[in-house]
């Protein structure tokens, strides 16, 4: 390799003096983490996260997770609320397996939009919304009748939306893996008798 091209520059990641990442692409360097941990294979780091892949550095007993770009491994799940007139009753969250991925609220502004967006990894998970007043995001008590709405979106489709959910509502949803562009199919070499 040639010393100092110009235009390319190059760098290496190192814990315990032993180098866990380098080269030149930077997005992979701000989307590395690491922690702690006795492990003798790859597995024994496993994060149930497919958006990482996940390496043993027995050596150092380190596991370093390396991010992959969310269009291979999850998919952008979105909350929109838009609040209405008493906006501090409205509070929501995303958890899988009893814990909480995302939430958000209770919010300040009524009649705002408050958007929220995350890559999730494949599994299943739970959005719940909540509303201390009992009466969702319907409240029509406003100067001018506004009422609110939220949105759940996986990529660009709304798989669930509500206005008048009382005092709670929950929708289970799944991140599955995403469709990869089809592979050539492969043809079969026609058989001679
Ligand atoms: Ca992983
Ligand atoms: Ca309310």
């Amino acid at each position: 390799m040639k010393c100092c091209d110009e235009g390319n520059g190059q760098y290496s990641f190192s814990i315990s003096h032993k180098e866990v990442k380098q080269g030149g692409d930077f997005e992979f360097l701000e989307n590395l983490s690491f922690k702690f941990i006795q492990c003798s294979s790859n597995q024994d780091c496993d994060d149930s996260n497919s958006c990482t892949t996940d390496e043993c550095y027995s050596d150092i007993s380190t596991c370093v997770y390396y991010s992959i770009p969310c269009d291979q491994c999850g998919a952008m799940v979105k909350v929109s609320i838009l609040t209405d007139h008493f906006p501090w009753q409205t509070t929501w969250n995303v958890k899988r397996n009893e814990r909480d991925i995302l939430n958000g609220g209770p919010c300040y502004l009524s009649n705002n939009r408050f958007d929220a967006i995350q890559c999730l990894s494949i599994g299943t998970y739970e959005f719940n919304i909540f509303d201390t007043a009992g009466n969702g995001l319907a409240n029509d008590e406003g100067i001018d009748g506004t009422i609110g709405k939220y949105n759940l979106c996986i990529g660009d489709a709304v798989i669930e939306s509500g206005i008048d959910f009382g005092s709670s509502e929950s929708t289970t949803f799944i991140v599955v893996a995403p469709t990869m562009s089809m592979q050539p199919t492969r043809t079969m070499a026609p058989t001679l008798d």
